[in-house]
């Protein structure tokens, strides 16, 4: 019997951490080698796959469903697909959850790190705008962000560096059988 692929979904606010994470996870799984490992990150999604999207409700779902929709056809086939967008609505990540566990894993790492330490990091300046309000729409400052009831892993970022992070989704994996 051959192993059955797996979605790994971080969901978080902006400034989480969900891209660090999802990236130190990614290269430890490529270097274990054995299967193709595919990283979908929201940045880069947004860029190459969801360039006419703006981050309306509407948007945001359309823009979560093609991730979740890249990442059902990965684990179809037997790969490990990797996605961080912030993916806000409880609804639109279960909707993702019941159709890609029909064809493999689904594990839901919350990066849980609180609104206060993602706007005091503030990599990109962009709560800083959102509070100024020249970006409106923006997630946890005038737009919601929905936790998940029931994820796999939560972390929270605040006193843990990255790879320590890193390591306890990897740590799931081991536990669980998925690696
Ligand atoms: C939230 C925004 C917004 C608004 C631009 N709200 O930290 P970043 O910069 O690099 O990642 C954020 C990214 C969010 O895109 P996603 O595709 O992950 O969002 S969703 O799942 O809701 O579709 C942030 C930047 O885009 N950004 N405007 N208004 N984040």
């Amino acid at each position: 019997k051959s192993v059955q692929g797996f979605t790994i979904f971080c969901t978080g606010l902006s400034g989480a951490g969900k891209s660090t994470i999802a990236g130190l996870v990614c290269a430890r799984l490529q270097e274990m080698g054995g299967r193709p490992v595919t990283f979908l990150d929201g940045d880069i999604v947004r860029k190459n796959l969801s360039s006419e999207l703006g981050f309306s409700k509407e948007h945001r779902d359309i823009n979560v469903r093609r991730i979740g929709f890249v990442a059902s056809e990965i684990t179809k086939n037997r790969g490990i697909a990797i996605c961080a967008p912030i993916a806000p609505y409880g609804a639109t990540r279960r909707q993702i959850r019941r159709n890609i566990e029909t064809h493999g894993g689904f594990i839901e790492i919350h990066v849980a790190t609180p609104l206060t330490v993602c706007e005091k990091r503030d990599p990109k300046g962009l709560y800083s705008k959102a509070r100024s309000g020249l970006i409106k729409d923006f997630t946890g400052i005038d737009d919601p962000y929905e936790e998940p009831e029931r994820p796999e892993v939560t972390l929270d970022t605040t006193d843990m560096t990255p790879e320590e992070a890193a390591q306890e989704v990897l740590l799931y994996l081991e536990r669980t059988g998925y690696i």
